[in-house]
């Protein structure tokens, strides 16, 4: 019965409308972000959507993050995409038979029974499972849903300290634009700048299909995004020789969330948690050394194929630190003035988190993540806010989530000044994180 959740028709409130985007986006064993844009499983969304599904079906929850972790690689590696069999090739690219995790992934141990991507996405997924476990602790303890998931979760973040500190300072590289979940962010113009481009005519782009061209990343973008995910392919997937690393304010804070969650998930199945809140510690000196801007009021991102240089781009992703508990306060105290300050201007110009500084050339109110404002981002802003006392500004920016959420349809993203919906509607993380605020 937990399975088919489903609210009446009759029920016309918000929460009605988001859980009926859940069960209409959820597959059987997993949740697709979107049926037109996304149809497959996707990592960080699947962290997000959990997060949300919890209230309303604490068995889909673990069901979700436990279907995911089933398509993890032998190296640890957690694809960013598991991809559902019945869909169709042309639907989503790149498809199954652009990665062949199966053949180019062998060496790195990847499934041989589900086909899926062989980058990664931000390590939300010790975080939602802490979270999933949480809403509902005796089916958690009754299906072994912590037991079973804490191993897998251990070994993705062991994959991502020992394979992807390509700097050596202590903190996770990220070796494609899509890793970090924020494709096309003006973070990314650098760093990309130096990556030749695949010819265009040797890949066909299914989300124009379904997307606004131009909501969407460029041609050009496309042409080094596919460049770079065939050469990984091409070297087996095995990590340290790409063109492309850079150190991420919002990927390492993520990790560094989880791996606290994972703390009390060990502590909850009776072993120790010191080691990992050690290791959370540590991760958070090497954030603040080598990503915080002091001048900047915020984290910025390093580019280590240009020497390990600062990324002068404000994106969202340098403001996500702030949900770390332990965070020096005078770091978190700037940030919320950023937050504030003419460049993201929250309260003030805009309601939900913009993706990128209003004040840059770069900036851009409709194309994806060069300046709308995405739901998944202004929830971790908000965790954040709450966790550092900022109880007015969580206050107004929930409610913000929560409303915007629901008149735009649960919208992918929308406008950061009018609340515009972008993208596609019905989309599932817009649903379960508006669901998760309104609790
Ligand atoms: C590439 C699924 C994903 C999100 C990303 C978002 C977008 C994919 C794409 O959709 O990326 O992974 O095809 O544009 O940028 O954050 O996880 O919702």
């Amino acid at each position: 019965a937990d399975l088919a959740y489903d609210p009446p028709l009759s029920d016309t409130s918000p929460q009605a409308g988001a859980a009926r985007v859940l069960a209409a986006n959820w597959t059987g064993t997993s949740t697709v972000p979107s049926r037109s844009l996304y149809p497959h499983q996707w990592s960080w969304d699947s962290a997000f959507i959990a997060i949300g599904l919890r209230h309303v079906s604490p068995l889909r929850a673990q069901t979700e993050l436990e279907t995911l972790l089933a398509a993890q690689w032998g190296d640890g590696r957690v694809p960013h995409i598991v991809f559902n069999p019945s869909v169709p090739l042309d639907a989503y690219f790149p498809s199954p038979d652009f990665w062949r995790s199966a053949t180019a992934g062998r060496a790195a141990g990847a499934p041989r029974t589900v086909q899926t991507s062989g980058i990664v996405q931000p390590p939300v997924h010790a975080l939602a499972a802490w979270l999933v476990h949480g809403a509902d602790p005796g089916l958690s303890r009754e299906r072994g849903f912590l037991a079973r998931v804490y191993p897998r979760l251990a070994a993705w973040h062991r994959y991502l300290l020992h394979r992807r500190d390509l700097g050596g300072g202590g903190l996770v590289s990220v070796v494609h634009p899509w890793e970090q979940g924020m494709d096309n962010s003006p973070c990314w113009d650098a760093p990309l700048a130096r990556i030749t481009p695949a010819p265009a005519r040797s890949f066909r782009r299914a989300d124009l299909d379904h997307g606004a061209p131009e909501d969407r990343p460029t041609d050009l973008d496309y042409g080094r995004y596919v460049r770079l995910a065939a050469d990984y392919r091409d070297a087996g997937y095995a990590d340290g020789g790409g063109q492309f690393a850079v150190e991420d304010p919002a990927f390492n804070a993520l990790l560094i969330a989880s791996e606290h969650a994972l703390a009390r998930i060990a502590e909850e199945l009776g072993a120790a948690g010191t080691a990992r809140r050690a290791r959370a510690e540590r991760l958070t000196g090497a954030l603040v050394e080598r990503l915080w801007e002091p001048a900047a009021g915020q984290f910025l991102c390093r580019d280590l194929r240009a020497g390990g240089a600062t990324v002068r781009e404000r994106g969202v992703t340098g403001l996500i630190p702030l949900l770390l508990p332990d965070l020096p306060r005078d770091i978190a105290a700037a940030l919320v003035r950023t937050l504030r300050g003419p460049h993201f201007s929250l309260g003030d110009r805009t309601r939900l988190v913009p993706s990128h500084d209003l004040l840059a050339e770069t900036f851009d109110p409709h194309r994806y993540w060069r300046g709308p404002a995405w739901f998944n981002t202004s929830w971790l802003v908000e965790r954040g806010l709450r966790t550092h006392g900022e109880t007015d500004q969580a206050d107004a920016l929930r409610a913000a989530v929560v409303e915007l959420a629901g008149a735009t349809g649960f919208a992918e993203y929308a406008d950061p000044f009018t609340g515009e919906a972008c993208g596609a509607t019905g989309f599932s993380w817009t649903a379960a994180l508006a669901l998760d605020l309104h609790q």
